[in-house]
């Protein structure tokens, strides 16, 4: 690692040299690459990588012992407005769920097969508009509260800005995640992938109902967004005194459009749909709306027919990224199997995985910190020899809950519910090394 620093601000020096300098440099710098190059590259190395034999195609010109061309010539210029990724990241990308018609009232999702870590790059989170994305002239915007408050009020978005603000890391899941029946998913974006991960920053809707003055009465709080849809849900009060946020930016900068610029309502652990986004009012009830999204939508419809409703908490649940559907294993020996566990209930506390199928299993690794409603990365190492497995999670959370099968949930839940499926994914590695889902 050191000497490739010191190769790197060696390398910044001669930018700014006269052009004589300039030659004379990349002479100098081509012995310190080669020697680098050859240094790095031992013979246990280049067994480990696979890359190096996978790619027949690249000229081999750019390869050691030769100096890659981006090394002989300037780079793009500083400072273009917004960065982006590189251009070799193609699968890097947002997806429309499949089987989707039309793309307003859609999803698309997290390529989490190609993510590491647990926060999710905002141009790649998810996605569930019931009506396409507004576009909102944040001036223009207002979030009113009414109902069953002492005084009513509007607020400007940057008066919103101006409130004592908090930060938090948390995950933000659609109840739709899959759902319960067939086709199941090829990749883990297409079977979990809507579900993503950031840090909120915004004003805790305790501290606006407070400036309110909530009557005795108050019991519920029906929010409303200003998109098309006029998304509409009603939320518990105990939950709007505890850890709703009204939030403005996500990881950092202004809630990106898709997110609810400028603002939304993020109810942590809850269900996403409940998280309100471009929302615009908020009204203080004494009993739940009722609105057509809780009613002919967000319920669980149960095997006898009765209706789960209020199913809020997103349960605890985990799955494995890499490797996942659609990955290739391309040697035998040693892997590590990495993935994301959450629940809306708080911390995880613990993840297994299993190499046969379910039938036994040993401890992942957690990444620390783990985080209350926010989304915890684990690992674990495991041996492929060139024979079929499958490969599974089992996550864990603070109040002891063990993410279901399946079956399990089928048993409990009956085969015609939609929402709310955290059960364990299976994916199955074939002696070929292909990996696919384990369901299918
Ligand atoms: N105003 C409004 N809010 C909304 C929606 C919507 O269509 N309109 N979709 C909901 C649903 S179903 C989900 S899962 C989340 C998705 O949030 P995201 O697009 O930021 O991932 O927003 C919720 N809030
Ligand atoms: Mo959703």
């Amino acid at each position: 690692m050191n000497s490739r620093d010191n190769a790197g601000s060696a390398l910044a020096e001669p930018v700014e040299a006269a052009a004589g300098g300039r030659r004379q440099f990349l002479a100098r710098s081509t012995a310190v690459a080669t020697s680098l190059a050859t240094m790095a590259l031992s013979e246990s190395a280049m067994a480990q990588s696979g890359a190096t034999a996978a790619a027949p195609d690249v000229a081999k010109k750019n390869l050691p012992p030769n100096v890659p061309a981006w090394t002989k010539s300037l780079g793009a210029p500083t400072a273009s407005p917004y960065g982006v990724p590189s251009k070799f990241e193609t699968e890097a990308t947002r997806k429309l769920y499949p089987g989707l018609k039309e793309p307003m009232s859609a999803y698309s999702t997290t390529p989490l097969q190609e993510l590491d870590g647990t926060i999710t790059p905002n141009g790649l989170f998810y996605e569930r508009h019931h009506a396409g994305v507004p576009e909102i002239d944040p001036r223009q915007h207002r979030l009113m509260i009414h109902g069953l408050v002492k005084n009513p009020m509007i607020f400007e978005v940057q008066e919103l800005r101006q409130f004592p603000s908090e930060s938090h890391v948390y995950f933000l899941e659609c109840s739709g995640n899959p759902s319960f029946l067939p086709p199941y998913g090829k990749t883990a974006a297409e079977v979990a992938g809507l579900v993503s991960c950031a840090e909120w920053t915004g004003v805790p809707l305790k501290t606006l109902l407070n400036r309110a003055g909530l009557d005795p009465k108050a019991k519920w709080i029906v929010a409303e967004g200003a998109d098309g849809a006029a998304m509409t849900r009603s939320i518990p009060i105990e939950k709007c005194l505890d850890d709703v946020l009204i939030a403005y930016s996500q990881n950092g900068e202004r809630l990106r459009p898709e997110q609810g610029y400028p603002i939304r309502l993020f109810v942590p652990g809850f269900e996403g749909n409940m998280s309100i986004k471009w929302l615009r009012r908020l009204h203080v009830t004494d009993q739940p709306g009722y609105t057509r999204e809780e009613t002919a939508k967000y319920t669980d419809l149960m095997g006898d027919g009765r209706a789960r409703k209020f199913s809020f908490v997103m349960e605890c649940k985990s799955i494995i990224t890499s490797p996942s559907g659609t990955h290739r294993l391309t040697r035998k020996g040693t892997h590590e199997m990495r993935g994301i566990a959450w629940s809306g209930r708080g911390k995880i506390t613990g993840v297994d995985v299993s190499i046969d199928g379910g039938n036994s299993w040993y401890p992942a690794t957690l990444q620390e910190p783990v985080r209350s409603k926010a989304l915890t990365a684990f690992r674990a190492p495991f041996e492929w020899n060139g024979k079929e497995l499958v490969i599974m999670s089992r996550a864990m959370d603070e109040t002891g809950y063990v993410q279901p099968t399946l079956e399990q949930l089928i048993s409990v839940r009956g085969k015609v519910s939609f929402y709310h499926n955290n059960s364990v994914q299976p994916w199955r590695i074939a002696a070929s090394g292909e990996v696919t889902n384990g369901r299918a």
